[in-house]
């Protein structure tokens, strides 16, 4: 069976999309995307909803605490285009931004990461485009976390279409340091000082201390 993929939908969907058209942030043309982006997170959101039930009714097991959606900012999105060198196009931007429809999945344990990451993947209809493992293998900042790229297809009135969705899976240990980062690097334009990454590395060394902790409580 052929397969799809988001950039051949997207692109083809040239009567309101002029691909090679320069990025506007206000336009009619920015604001389908969104929407477009926008049914994606929602059509994969109810998915992991319904495992996340379903754990609780069958098993009575707490695979997911909660599940976050977000559509990246368009200054965030021309940001990293600029970042990524790529022209301001429509096309550049489909083909090379792989998050700006977000979903993130925060779970009690670190063990349960995985099993989430497989059920995501073999949902029926879901294509894996790309996956991460900052878990095994946390960035140098310390971030952990297991990122997939996924092509999730949605049906609009005219055509099914398959559009890109970043999923990041990770504890809520993880999340609490992952979002204090955030807003240190946010204050100090993205430029911490030495110490302070230091520090952050040796908090990230015991949140994972923790986690592995809390695995060994559970069982
Ligand atoms: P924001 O504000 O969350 O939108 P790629 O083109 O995919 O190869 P990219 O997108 O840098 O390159 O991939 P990566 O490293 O997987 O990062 C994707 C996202 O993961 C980031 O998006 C962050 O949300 C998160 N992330 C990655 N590294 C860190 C980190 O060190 N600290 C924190 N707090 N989050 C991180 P954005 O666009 O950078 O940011």
């Amino acid at each position: 069976m052929k397969k799809h993929s988001q950039n051949q939908d997207l692109l083809q969907i040239d009567n309101f999309l002029e691909s090679n058209g320069n990025v506007e942030k206000d336009s009619k043309t920015f604001e389908k995307l969104m929407f477009i982006y926008s049914v994606a997170t929602k059509e994969l959101v109810t998915k992991i909803e319904i495992l996340k039930e379903e754990f609780k009714v069958f098993y009575n097991y707490d695979l997911i605490d909660h599940i976050n959606t977000r559509i990246k900012k368009p200054e965030s999105i021309i940001k990293k285009m600029q970042d990524k060198k790529c022209e301001l196009t429509y096309s550049q931007m489909i083909n090379n931004i792989q998050d700006i429809a977000g979903v993130r999945v925060i779970c009690p344990l670190k063990k349960d990461i995985f099993s989430i990451k497989n059920l995501i993947v073999n949902l029926p209809g879901i294509q894996l485009v790309k996956e991460k493992d900052y878990i095994t293998k946390p960035k140098k900042s310390g971030y952990s976390s297991y990122h997939l790229i996924l092509d999730v297809p949605i049906t609009l009135s005219q055509k099914i279409m398959y559009v890109r969705v970043e999923v990041q899976i990770r504890t809520m240990a993880m999340d609490f340091w992952a979002s204090i980062e955030h807003k240190a690097k946010y204050k100090s334009n993205g430029e911490i000082s030495k110490s302070a990454s230091k520090e952050l590395v040796k908090y990230a060394k015991m949140i994972n201390k923790i986690d592995d902790g809390f695995i060994q409580i559970n069982s």
